[in-house]
């Protein structure tokens, strides 16, 4: 008989260290006498994941067992970051480990500091996706996350001479976390054509054929929930060449090289994450991707409802499917071609069964963003997916149609075909026709949807079509992980770390705010984070802070919209007025520390040019005798999750500061309140419920309301406009070379001067410095500021993403959580 591995945890120290042993001399093949911190990390991330094996397997027998309608994330970006903590907090044991590896003469954060963070997505929407596969575990959803399994993840990012400079992200060399199933594979057609005959009893069939054939191979990767044993899966599908005839006949007839060649093109299909955030480009690539990832990923979900052996008209009772943004929207017309094409159902009961399977969640309203796809190249690459686009968009318009008869534009403006030259596919519009609920991810977003980009689709549909769900982020992660201190003293104070699987706990927190020796530590806890980014920086970017500097951070993907600018305008004013100051009168300001970090797309010019500003500002002002510890400026290198669980803890104040109405939420704003930062933002996306749950006494709005944006836009073209004195200051600054490359620097000011400043610098640069000037004086009063920072820690319950994910399962999914037996 088998005698079954026992997952119990480690009994000892010695335990732990035996398996680590095991594991770097036989699993890894390395001798002990060599064993480095890279070793260390294999063995002891072997150790753990045995562990999360057994509880996967038993998660996964047991939901195919129950058979639940179970949740699928289509997300083609999942931004994990590292493993092994995460690993250790939910099997538990850290500190035998710990012990275990000081034994071995190893400190447990160099280890855990080996481990490449795995970096699929370009920032907020890949992250939400990652904490949502947190949350659905630790609830004990039954959950599969589907994305691609990149070769190469968000690129590097190095500073060379100020500028940014991409460095490719090969992160596979070494993956513990990753099981490789080379007997779960899927064959993926593209291009060829399609045949429709009668059959028998007259019924029209169409068959897509003799196109390309790609494989689809899965890689998975267990995701453990926190004080539970459920343990969900993340399957990643990676692109090789099929081992079709085709290929064979090329390979015997000599024609080796061919082949090898045609094995690449399928591999490239996987090889790249693409480095855009909210910039669309059209690229043939990039939808072969989609359809790739969509197409594999439905025939995995179909295989597994069609073993249950239940009716078609149940899968929806069984599947429910969330499209995160447009990316996955082939899902739509691929499902009805199975539904119709391979099980013969008629298209009314394959639409209905489509409807009732699709959530699809909007990220953006920015219309650059919106993904269009050409009609000439989905008819080259998918045939068949694009005669059911055009038989979707049919019922649909004459649907409208019937109901609006005399609202003659209607039918041009929701089509989901663009009369443009090249025709074009709205993605959007095909995920609101084709799924029964959309939602935005903060209020201001939800309701922007429903005015804006989707106004039609409200008059159709009525307003019970769309909905609100704000995002959230999770606290295993993004408190207990990246500030264990503060984690501790919270339990220290609630009695315990239920506040992790139920975040609105921490309003207790309040009864402490008075309590001088909780207040003491909570302000060392911040020092010493400060302290810890402090030496990072001195690290990574050799520039010395001083920790008792205010700390004021902005760190997310560069874009305009974000306004990276304005901080760094608003930067140079500050440096401006303090050159100006007597040397008596500077005594009296409060020094700040000035820290930026994020990614611009490689192709995406202004926001290069918004990294170099701030690269020459640091260079002068970090050099100035005059300034010292007044200002220091950092741009910190290739910003990602890892480097977020060390720079997040440490503000005083972070920037989320984005032109109104067009961040959708933010996620970022929540970490840092939830880690005892200040935020100075503008009134858009999620600062709006921050506000709301924090009181507006611990938190710094300032600028234009998102409803005023349309008029201020239209004013900068028709009435001219005038620009505040200081600004004009900072301009002519720019202008003349004090920071260097007058000319690159000139076309940024001229964005604003001469081309409309669409994003609304100039209107909100007074009120921007005005509420920085605030935030100076009420950082000097320390015990205020401490009061404000524990108080809107104490309010922030709200923004778990364990709220969030319930609210998509009671009002979209419509499932219940299974929770793992008992005894087994
Ligand atoms: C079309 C393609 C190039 C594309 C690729 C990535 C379009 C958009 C994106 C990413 C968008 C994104 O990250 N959006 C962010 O989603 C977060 C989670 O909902 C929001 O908090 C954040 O405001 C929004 O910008």
């Amino acid at each position: 008989a088998w005698k079954k591995f026992s997952a119990k945890e480690f009994s000892s120290k010695e335990d732990f260290e035996a398996e680590v042993v095991r594991h770097i001399e036989t699993t890894l093949a390395r001798s002990l006498f060599n064993c480095d911190e890279a070793a260390a990390y294999g063995g002891t991330s072997l150790a753990f994941r045995d562990r999360l094996v057994i509880e996967w397997n038993k998660t996964q027998q047991n939901q195919t067992f129950a058979d639940p309608k179970r949740v699928y994330y289509l997300s083609l970006e999942f931004l994990m970051g590292r493993a092994l903590d995460n690993a250790m907090l939910n099997v538990g044991m850290k500190d035998v480990a710990k012990d275990g590896l000081s034994d071995l003469g190893f400190r447990m954060e160099d280890i855990i500091g080996q481990e490449r963070d795995a970096a699929l997505g370009n920032g907020g929407l890949g992250r939400l996706a990652a904490c949502f596969l947190d949350s659905l575990a630790t609830l004990n959803y039954p959950a599969w996350g589907y994305a691609l399994r990149y070769r190469y993840g968000i690129f590097k990012q190095e500073i060379v001479d100020g500028y940014q400079v991409e460095i490719p992200d090969y992160w596979l060399d070494f993956n513990p976390w990753e099981f490789p199933r080379h007997d779960v594979t899927v064959d993926i057609q593209f291009y060829g054509g399609v045949r429709k005959y009668m059959d028998e009893s007259g019924k029209q069939i169409s068959v897509w054929e003799n196109g390309e054939i790609v494989t689809a191979v899965a890689y998975d990767a267990p995701v453990p929930g926190y004080g539970t044993k459920t343990t969900n899966n993340l399957r990643l599908w990676s692109s090789k060449a099929s081992h079709g005839e085709f290929d064979f006949t090329k390979f015997n007839s000599g024609e080796y090289e061919a082949s090898v060649a045609d094995q690449q093109r399928a591999e490239t299909i996987s090889a790249v994450l693409y480095p855009n955030d909210n910039l669309e480009r059209g690229k043939e690539l990039r939808l072969k991707q989609q359809y790739f990832w969509c197409a594999a990923s439905l025939f995995d979900i179909v295989r597994r409802f069609k073993k249950s052996k239940k009716a078609w008209s149940e899968f929806p009772n069984q599947v429910a499917i969330q499209l995160n943004d447009t990316h996955p929207t082939l899902a739509i017309p691929e499902l009805l071609r199975i539904l119709i094409d391979l099980e013969g159902l008629n298209w009314d009961d394959a639409w209905d069964i489509v409807q009732k399977t699709f959530g699809y969640t909007n990220h953006t309203v920015l219309p650059e963003a919106l993904e269009k796809w050409s009609v000439p190249l989905i008819q080259h690459l998918l045939p068949r997916h694009l005669q059911i686009i055009y038989d979707i968009n049919l019922q649909f318009l004459q649907y409208v149609e019937r109901s609006f008869p005399k609202d003659r534009d209607m039918l041009g403006r929701v089509s989901i075909i663009e009369e443009s030259q090249p025709k074009m596919v709205r993605m959007a519009y095909l995920a609101v026709i084709g799924s029964h609920k959309v939602n935005g991810v903060a209020e201001l977003h939800s309701d922007l949807i429903k005015t804006t980009i989707f106004k039609d689709f409200v008059k159709i549909y009525g307003p019970d079509k769309f909905t609100n769900v704000t995002n959230g982020i999770t606290p295993r992660r993004w408190l207990h992980q990246a500030n264990p201190r503060l984690s501790e003293l919270i339990a220290s104070k609630l009695g315990g770390y239920d506040f992790l699987k139920d975040l609105t706990l921490l309003h207790k927190l309040e009864n402490f705010v008075d309590d001088k020796d909780f207040r003491k530590e909570f302000q060392e806890i911040k020092y010493a984070n400060k302290v810890r980014l402090a030496k990072y920086i001195k690290e990574a970017q050799g520039i010395p802070v001083n920790p008792s500097g205010l700390f004021d951070i902005q760190v997310k993907r560069m874009h305009e919209y974000k306004r990276q600018q304005l901080n760094i305008f608003g930067v140079i004013h500050r440096y401006l007025e303090l050159k100006d100051m007597s040397p008596e009168d500077r005594k009296k300001m409060q020094p700040r520390v000035s820290i930026f970090g994020g990614k611009a797309a490689p192709g995406y010019w202004m926001a290069k040019t918004v990294i170099h500003l701030i690269n020459q500002v640091s260079k002068i002002v970090n050099a100035d005798k005059d300034i010292g510890d007044l200002l220091k400026v950092v741009f910190l290198e290739d910003y990602n999750v890892s480097k977020a669980e060390i720079i997040v803890p440490a503000s005083d104040i972070s920037e989320h500061i984005s032109t109104a109405g067009t961040e959708a939420s933010g996620t970022s704003n929540m970490k840092f309140v939830l880690n005892g930062g200040l935020i100075i933002g503008t009134c858009d996306g999620a600062n709006i419920e921050i506000t709301r749950e924090v009181g507006d006494d611990n938190i710094f709005l300032f600028g234009n309301l998102a409803e005023d944006v349309e008029d201020l836009r239209h004013g900068h073209f028709y009435g001219g406009f005038e620009i505040d004195p200081q600004l004009k200051r900072v301009f002519e600054t720019v202008r003349n070379g004090t920071f260097g490359d007058a000319g690159q620097f000139s076309a940024l000011v001229n964005s604003i001067v001469e081309h409309g400043d669409y994003y609304l610098v100039s209107d909100d640069f007074k009120s921007y410095i005005d509420t920085q000037k605030l935030i100076n004086e009420a950082y000097k009063q320390q015990d205020e500021w401490l009061t404000k920072t524990i108080t809107a820690v104490a309010r922030m319950g709200f923004f778990s993403s364990d709220r969030c994910i319930e609210e998509y399962a009671n009002e979209i999914w419509n499932c219940e959580p299974l929770p793992p037996p008992e005894k087994n």
